[in-house]
């Protein structure tokens, strides 16, 4: 196994460079831009770094250098035990790396343009954690990087901020780093900034129990009414659970708002053309455990029982990882448009938050920060939720 550099005007020539080389099979370690003094003028340029197996190098030969197979005790995820060397590091991270993406050649990077930059940064990343080198911080400085990873921001997120503050090098004084990243990672969020409310006349709002459907309901309601003085018509579809449209008609009285119970599709229709009179119309729904298939089903004939029915999606901002991605995959049943998210002033870990939000690429509407109702409530705003991760002490969100 040999590693070698190769530059050109684009990435696709230096990769061209490297099939030439290397053989179609060869492994991209590192692709970057480099714009060093006389290369191409005052272009930028592309470095690739590939690995691949040397002239001559039979696959017997290969096979025999290769390292032992990962022992199979090793738990999913748990990096073998550093040796040195850069021969054994380039293969330590190739056996990482094709145990955890699959591998990119030549030929495809060819044809994936500025895919193959993403791809290859992330490579970047596992290949220095494999060489033992860990998540890359030096320009973030300790504190910050233990901040970043205290409220758990994804590793490979924590290197892009690295990257960043690398980037702009000395121009950006130690006060506005904190700024810089958090534009960095706002640019990366979907937010809405609320929703379009002549466009979307009808809402139903779904999601699992408990996440805050009904409250974030009552909070809509009034704003709708009380600062852009719309009617209102409130509708719960939750007929599971005892007193749940108690909970939703007494909100209804307080505002002063026509209230309905559909218990079927039809009955949801049949409701909703009696409010003729509303400039809008909020569906309430039973909560739904992302383990519960049969009952998200069943929605599904809600939302499409009216014609012109938007579907927003609820989503505590406490939700770990991988509770996040169980809600979004079981929810996809769904034709979700909205995202409203919960809790924000429960959510300690908002690096991990980020990490789900970017990952999901969820349209955020709408978000909650409290029990109180109207007034724990504001449109959704990238760089708000972006400047938590940043902020020196857990921060409540402001209404804006
Ligand atoms: N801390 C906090 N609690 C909330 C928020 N939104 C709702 N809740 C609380 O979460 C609980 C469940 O709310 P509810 O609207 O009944 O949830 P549903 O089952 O999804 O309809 C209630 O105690 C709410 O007061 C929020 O933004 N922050
Ligand atoms: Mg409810």
């Amino acid at each position: 196994m040999i590693v070698r550099s190769y530059s050109g005007r684009s990435v696709a020539e230096a990769l061209e460079k490297v099939r030439k080389d290397l053989g179609p099979q060869a492994l991209i370690i590192e692709t970057r831009t480099c714009k060093e003094a006389g290369l191409f003028g005052r272009q930028t340029g592309y470095e690739v770094v590939a690995a691949g197996e040397a002239e001559g190098e039979t696959n017997a030969a290969a096979r025999s250098a290769a390292p032992a197979p990962v022992p199979s005790q090793r738990r999913p995820g748990q990096l073998p035990l550093p040796r040195s060397g850069p021969a054994h590091e380039a293969s330590q991270a190739r056996q990482l790396l094709s145990a955890m993406v699959p591998e990119q050649t030549v030929e495809e990077l060819n044809h994936r343009g500025d895919l193959s930059l993403e791809i290859a940064s992330i490579r970047r990343q596992l290949a220095r954690l494999a060489c033992g080198h860990g998540v890359p911080t030096d320009h973030l400085g300790a504190t910050t990087s233990q901040l970043l990873e205290e409220r758990e921001l994804p590793a490979e997120i924590i290197a892009e901020c690295d990257e960043v503050i690398a980037k702009a090098g000395g121009r950006v004084p130690e006060a506005r780093r904190s700024e810089l990243l958090s534009r960095y990672l706002a640019k990366h969020l979907r937010t809405t900034a609320g929703i379009d409310w002549q466009q979307n006349r009808m809402l139903i709002v779904c999601g699992p129990t408990g996440v805050g459907k009904t409250t974030t309901i009552a909070k809509l309601a009034g704003d709708l009414v009380l600062r852009h003085g719309r009617r209102v018509g409130l509708v719960t579809i939750d007929t599971y659970r005892v007193g749940a449209a108690d909970q939703l008609q007494a909100y209804a009285d307080l505002l002063d708002m026509p209230f309905a119970v559909a218990r079927t599709p039809a009955e949801l229709g049949q409701v909703v053309a009696t409010m003729t009179d509303c400039d809008n119309i909020l569906v309430d729904t039973a909560g739904r455990s992302p383990a519960d298939g049969t009952r998200v089903h069943e929605l599904k004939g809600f939302c499409r029982a009216v014609p012109g029915m938007s579907v927003a999606l609820t989503i505590a901002a406490t939700a770990g990882r991988a509770e996040f991605a169980a809600v979004v995959e079981r929810f996809s049943l769904l034709p979700v448009e909205h995202c409203l998210l919960t809790k924000l002033d429960e959510c300690e870990a908002s690096g991990r938050l980020y990490g789900c939000l970017r990952r999901h690429g969820l349209n955020i509407a709408y978000c909650t920060h409290g029990q109180e109702v109207p007034d724990d409530f504001c449109t959704a705003d990238a760089m708000s939720i972006a400047s938590r991760i940043l902020a020196p002490s857990p921060q409540r969100m402001s209404a804006v």
